[in-house]
């Protein structure tokens, strides 16, 4: 069984894609599980087979503890922490008879990342399956070539966050086009000035631990890219050791 967890900065399609992917793998014969790890989500477009809400939502956060949506949300974090337990036991169940378990988490990424409930808790699900994270993020954040390897740290900072590996996706490329990584590589090596040469050596440098192949064009709303997307899946689940 494969874990796949989509995190990344707002609006940038993690609740489109796990819906999409999801039924792109059920065409294809995989039994598939959802999960909304996202307590201030108001729908979820795909049926939950495990959903934070039923335990809190950020909305109740924000009544009970009479906090503003910023510090609902920190709270939403650390309740997850408080609650893990019973969440992994929650997900532990929904295993069961499944090739994949797709996990939607929220939109500010920072509090899955940088607080303690999202590491925790991808560290819980190793006794499940292998966790990998998909960093959904918009082209639009790929700009320049600099903005392009502050996105390419990004997944670093969140692999070294969550001791997981991960991928990057660049979706809507239906909307933006797909990211050039020639062009971008081009514009890099002839990039001048200091933070020209210091976005070429931390490309290198991310280079070096995830490789190009981990970086992909994909648009969850045309389902595209999404062949490719399952062959990194697979070929970071099979170099983990899990053939299961
Ligand atoms: N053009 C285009 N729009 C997309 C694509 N994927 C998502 N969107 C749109 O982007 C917006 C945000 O999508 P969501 O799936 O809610 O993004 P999210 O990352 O889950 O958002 P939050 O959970 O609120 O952070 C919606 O209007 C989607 O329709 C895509 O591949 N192409
Ligand atoms: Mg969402």
């Amino acid at each position: 069984m494969q874990i796949v967890v989509f995190i990344g900065p707002a609006g940038s399609g993690k609740t489109t894609l796990t819906k999409e992917f999801g039924s792109w793998l059920n065409k294809n014969e995989f039994k598939v599980k959802y999960i909304n790890l996202d307590p201030g989500a108001e729908e979820v477009p795909y049926e939950c087979h495990f959903d934070i809400r039923e335990i809190f939502t950020t909305r109740e956060i924000m009544r009970k503890y009479s906090l503003g949506p910023n510090g609902a949300l920190i709270k939403s974090a650390d309740l997850m922490l408080e609650k893990k337990s019973a969440i992994v036991s929650r997900m532990r169940e929904v295993s069961v008879d499944c090739d994949f378990m797709l996990i939607d988490t929220p939109g500010q990424m920072e509090l899955f990342v940088f607080r303690e409930s999202g590491p925790k808790l991808l560290e819980e699900l190793e006794s499940i399956g292998h966790p990998i994270t998909v960093l959904v993020l918009d082209p639009i954040l790929a700009s320049s070539p600099e903005s392009f390897v502050s996105m390419q740290l990004l997944s670093i900072v969140a692999q070294l966050r969550l001791g997981v590996e991960s991928v990057v996706v660049f979706n809507k490329s239906d909307a933006y086009g797909e990211v050039d990584l020639q062009e971008i590589k081009r514009r890099l090596m002839f990039g001048k000035g200091v933070i020209s040469e210091m976005a070429l050596s931390f490309s290198k440098l991310v280079e070096e631990y995830s490789g190009p192949s981990r970086i992909l064009s994909i648009s969850a709303k045309d389902k595209s890219g999404f062949n490719e997307l399952m062959d990194v899946l697979n070929e970071i689940h099979c170099s983990c050791g899990d053939l299961t």
